[in-house]
């Protein structure tokens, strides 16, 4: 960077957060992006609004005790980091996988700041999760976790506080009993969770919204570019949330997906995913996605993760986890003819990726506002609570649209309006910056 005052806060970001890289990459993108804006807008350096925006507001590490069906004591930490509370109360969902550490909830909290100012509704950011593994755990043990996970997290969140949601490893289940813990706890009915079950004061749509808000930005992305979904083929990663109603939204707009993975590895068909049969094996069985090509003989199954980047597609749509794309996976998809990457997971491209889209002039639909369909509809959640009705399922969806829209709209014209047209991911932190920096601007040095 030239900027010497942007220099200046990543040395410091670099000293203060030694050991937590995904942290680091996080900050040096959205710092590199606002060297125009610290140019044009003196007077939020002078605000200290950058300098205070690369440290959370709050941190909080917890021990999580709970007894596994054997009886035996297990330990895990517990994180929730309230990251910026300038527009809104803070949100952003929960994180289970064994990789959880600080440095992953403070990227994830980070991100999610710029990603909820753009979607227009009022939101601050936060993130939490743990390092607790719910892979090959009974309903039993998941249930005692999330409550013990819960005793702790329910003194620091609140309808107008802190509100999180699902992420990897936290879907309806675990929010339920997480809810269920709250309200004993609390004796209070609150929207304090999002991604709630329906009965219980859950939105419909929310389920499909990442994926589908996903591929509403993808489409807008496309238009403007003269491009569309119809006839397209498209990668999907992983089979969780994000990528099962990614998956299902571009097959309706015409595209045909033809691979998906897990963590384990990924199946390809050139005919098309059966995405029914993924349904029931991910979201009902909870089985591993390589029990696919038993009922799928056109279908392979390949071991690793990796390799799914090396199948010639038109679309890419990351949808598993962060720094998923590197910069060789990248130049394949480059040499491939891929010519679109939009991000349903966060920060899934390494920054030597990002370089190889940019280079070869492909679409790049940045996390931030491609996937942030999942916590606007969070944001509608929220609302429907405080107002005690729920809307349905196309009023829903038609906001989502709406929305997803409006974003796109932004980054391109924030793109535009500091010199870098066609740069989504410049635009997506410009505008998500500039709403929360003139919030803290105006609620003065806190
Ligand atoms: P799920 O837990 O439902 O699914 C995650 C999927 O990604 C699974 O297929 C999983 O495979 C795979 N995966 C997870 N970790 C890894 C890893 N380290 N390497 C390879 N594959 C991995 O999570 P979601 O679908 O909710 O989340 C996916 C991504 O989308 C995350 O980056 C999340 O932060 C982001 N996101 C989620 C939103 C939401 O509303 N849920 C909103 C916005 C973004 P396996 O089953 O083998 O672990
Ligand atoms: O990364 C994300 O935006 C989410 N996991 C969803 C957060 C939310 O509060 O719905």
């Amino acid at each position: 960077m030239k900027n010497q005052y942007l220099n200046d806060v990543l040395e410091t970001v670099k000293k203060r957060n030694a050991g937590e890289p995904e942290f680091i990459q996080a900050v040096t993108e959205v710092l590199e992006t606002l060297e125009p804006v610290v140019e044009k807008r003196p007077d939020l350096v002078e605000a200290g609004v950058i300098d205070r925006l690369v440290e959370p507001e709050r941190q909080i590490i917890f021990r999580v005790p709970w007894v596994d069906d054997s009886g035996k004591v297990q330990v895990n930490r517990g994180f929730r980091v309230q990251y910026n509370s300038a527009i809104g109360p803070y949100k952003g969902g929960i994180r289970l996988h064994p990789s959880v550490y600080i440095g992953i909830i403070k990227f994830l909290g980070f991100e999610q700041v710029f990603k909820n100012s753009l979607t227009t509704l009022p939101m601050g950011g936060g993130k939490g999760g743990s390092d607790f593994d719910p892979k090959g755990k009974s309903d039993g043990e998941i249930m005692r976790f999330c409550q013990s996970f819960m005793t702790e997290l329910c003194k620091h969140i609140g309808a107008d506080c802190d509100v999180p949601a699902g992420d990897i490893g936290t879907g309806a289940r675990e929010i339920g009993y997480m809810f269920g813990q709250y309200k004993r706890l609390r004796n209070e009915f609150t929207g304090v969770l999002t991604g709630k079950g329906l009965t219980y004061g859950g939105s419909l749509t929310r389920t499909e919204a990442t994926g589908y808000g996903l591929c509403y930005f993808t489409k807008e992305m496309l238009a403007a570019n003269g491009k569309s979904f119809e006839g397209q083929k498209v990668v999907v990663s992983g089979s969780g949330n994000v990528a099962i109603y990614a998956t299902e939204k571009a097959t309706e707009m015409g595209a045909k997906v033809i691979a998906m993975s897990d963590s384990n590895g990924y199946i390809h068909d050139e005919n098309g995913i059966d995405l029914a049969a993924v349904k029931q094996l991910k979201e009902v069985e909870r089985k591993r996605i390589k029990e696919y090509v038993k009922d799928h003989p056109t279908a392979t199954y390949t071991e690793g993760c990796k390799g799914i980047w090396t199948i010639p597609c038109d679309i890419a749509l990351p949808c598993a986890t962060q720094n998923e794309i590197d910069g060789e996976s990248a130049a394949i998809l480059a040499k491939n003819g891929c010519f679109a990457v939009s991000e349903g997971a966060n920060m899934p491209s390494t920054p030597e990726a990002i370089e190889v889209y940019f280079a070869n002039n492909m679409l790049y639909g940045p996390a931030k506002a491609a996937n942030a369909g999942g916590v606007a509809t969070s944001g509608l959640e929220m609302s429907q609570n405080s107002q005690r009705l729920s809307w349905t399922f196309e009023e829903v969806d038609a906001k989502l649209h709406s929305i997803m829209k409006e974003i796109f709209k932004s980054c391109d014209e924030a793109a535009k309006q500091y010199g870098m047209e066609g740069n989504y991911m410049a635009g997506a932190n410009i505008a998500g910056f500039l709403k929360v920096a003139e919030a803290m601007k105006a609620q003065g040095c806190v």
